[in-house]
């Protein structure tokens, strides 16, 4: 039997675009309980709106910086609270992260690696630390973390990205032997191309740079995502998704992509 969503806790990092938002959606359309965060909190309350207007009765946010021991400490105490103090948290939803430009390692700045291994890699095991108290065993809960093709294969210019998805990697695959015997499923989807903000952020608001990247091809948008993290958590309480990938079909490897000519 599938596993409810409806009036079930789901907290969601890096929930104020793309993925995220789209997953706030989604879950919110389930009816769950919606804990959001991210740095930007005009956008999360533009996203809990939209949340509501969904369906859920409950769609809370707070300020969240992933790269913030102390900024985790503090949005997951907050998420304690609106949950009235209960070990009730269902399923934990690791998104926030992204790349920061696309340089050769040659020419890399620190700041831009910093960023990306802080936010794709410590800030999922700052904010799984923190969480991993809430979440009740043997009762179909689920960490689902956001990987990436780039985990997988090693692209000129992603050395840092690709490190630290394979980084993200890792830590679900030592987490799942780690949490075997609790009950709490956990597992990565890992999304080749989307168009999202991510490659704006990337090339810190070159809306050009960032257009080419999805230019003449069929992307994964967010939609396609947040229905799949909806999918893997109301599986059935023992089944556990370990990892999926998932590309649009126009990309059948990370550099094997058939783009449509214009016109
Ligand atoms: P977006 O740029 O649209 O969303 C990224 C989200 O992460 C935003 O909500 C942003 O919020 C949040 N975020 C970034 N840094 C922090 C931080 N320090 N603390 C808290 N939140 C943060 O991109 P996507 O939706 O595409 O990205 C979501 C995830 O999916 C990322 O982990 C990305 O690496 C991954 N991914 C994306 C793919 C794609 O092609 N789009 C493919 C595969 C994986 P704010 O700025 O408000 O803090
Ligand atoms: C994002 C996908 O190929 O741009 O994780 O690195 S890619």
């Amino acid at each position: 039997m599938k596993t409810p969503l409806k009036d079930k806790w789901v907290l969601i990092t890096g929930a104020s675009s793309g993925f995220g938002a789209a997953a706030a959606r989604a879950f919110g359309a389930e009816g769950a309980k919606l804990l959001l965060g991210a740095r930007r909190a005009d956008r999360l309350e533009r996203v809990a709106a939209e949340a509501r207007q969904a369906g859920t009765r409950e769609a809370h946010f707070h300020i969240l910086d992933v790269t913030k021991t102390p900024s985790v400490e503090t949005f997951v105490a907050w998420a304690r609270g609106k949950m009235g103090g209960q070990k009730n948290l269902h399923v934990l939803i690791n998104n926030a992260g992204g790349a920061q430009g696309q340089d050769p390692v040659a020419e890399g700045k620190d700041a831009d690696w910093e960023t990306m291994l802080q936010t794709n890699v410590l800030g999922v095991l700052r904010v799984t630390r923190a969480a991993l108290p809430l979440m009740p065993h043997d009762a179909g809960a689920s960490i689902i973390n956001i990987g990436s093709v780039a985990g997988h294969t090693a692209y000129e210019g992603g050395a840092v990205y690709c490190a630290a998805k394979a980084g993200e990697l890792q830590i679900t695959r030592a987490l799942r032997m780690e949490l075997n015997g609790t009950g709490i499923r956990i597992g990565t989807v890992d999304p080749g191309l989307a168009e999202t903000e991510f490659s704006l952020v990337r090339f810190k608001g070159d809306a050009g740079r960032a257009e080419k990247v999805y230019e003449g091809i069929n992307a994964l948008t967010a939609e396609d995502i947040a229905e799949i993290l909806v999918w893997v958590a109301s599986r059935p309480p023992h089944v556990n998704i370990d990892e999926l990938l998932v590309k649009p079909v126009d990309q059948a490897a990370i550099h094997k992509i058939y783009r449509r000519k214009a016109g």
